[in-house]
């Protein structure tokens, strides 16, 4: 068997206490009754697509797929645990202290406004790509139906992501 089982859920910061803010998602996930099993390194991140913003921290956390709700709903946790942080959405991919995307939801496809599935952008975002393929690089891609290594290998995006150290 090789089809995928958990879910993947990128999270972001480069408002306030980044890296407090990522912890708060974190222990917010949780709370809402997700089994966040694993979680990779932070990342340190130079924005891309919207580049006239402060520099991101990243991680990517892995949810064990048997206490999943729907995938829509898992994302309205996420969109609410966004708000409860402090999420202002004003300035479309702007500064933003936490953004929670759902990546992959096992090998689930959407495309709805509401909800795409996998992430459309996943694979042309070094600051996704280097994280999750810390966690699974030999997953294959529900659509693009290519790991997660080879992804990340060819992908055209070349800006800065390397492992953030607290008090560096
Ligand atoms: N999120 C965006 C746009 N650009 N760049 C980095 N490095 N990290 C992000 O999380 C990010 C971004 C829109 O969601
Ligand atoms: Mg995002
Ligand atoms: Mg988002």
């Amino acid at each position: 068997m090789n089809s995928i089982q958990n879910a993947y859920v990128s999270l972001g910061s480069n408002l306030g206490d980044r890296a407090g803010y990522l912890l708060l998602a974190v222990r917010g996930l949780l709370a809402a009754g997700l089994d966040v099993i694993r979680l990779s390194s932070v990342y340190e991140t130079e924005p891309v697509e919207y580049t006239n913003q402060p520099t991101f921290l990243n991680m990517v956390a892995e949810l064990r797929a048997t206490t999943l709700p729907p995938p829509e709903q898992l994302l309205a946790r996420m969109l609410r645990l966004e708000f409860a942080l402090g999420r202002i959405r004003d300035v479309d991919m702007g500064p933003r202290t936490i953004d929670l995307d759902l990546l992959i939801y096992k090998d689930e496809q959407r495309d709805s406004d509401y909800l795409r599935l996998p992430h459309p952008r996943l694979q042309l975002r070094r600051f996704v790509l280097v994280p999750l393929n810390e966690l699974v690089p030999t997953l294959i891609h529900p659509t693009l139906h290519r790991s997660v290594s080879d992804l990340l290998e060819s992908t055209d995006d070349t800006s800065l992501v390397q492992v953030w150290k607290p008090n560096h």
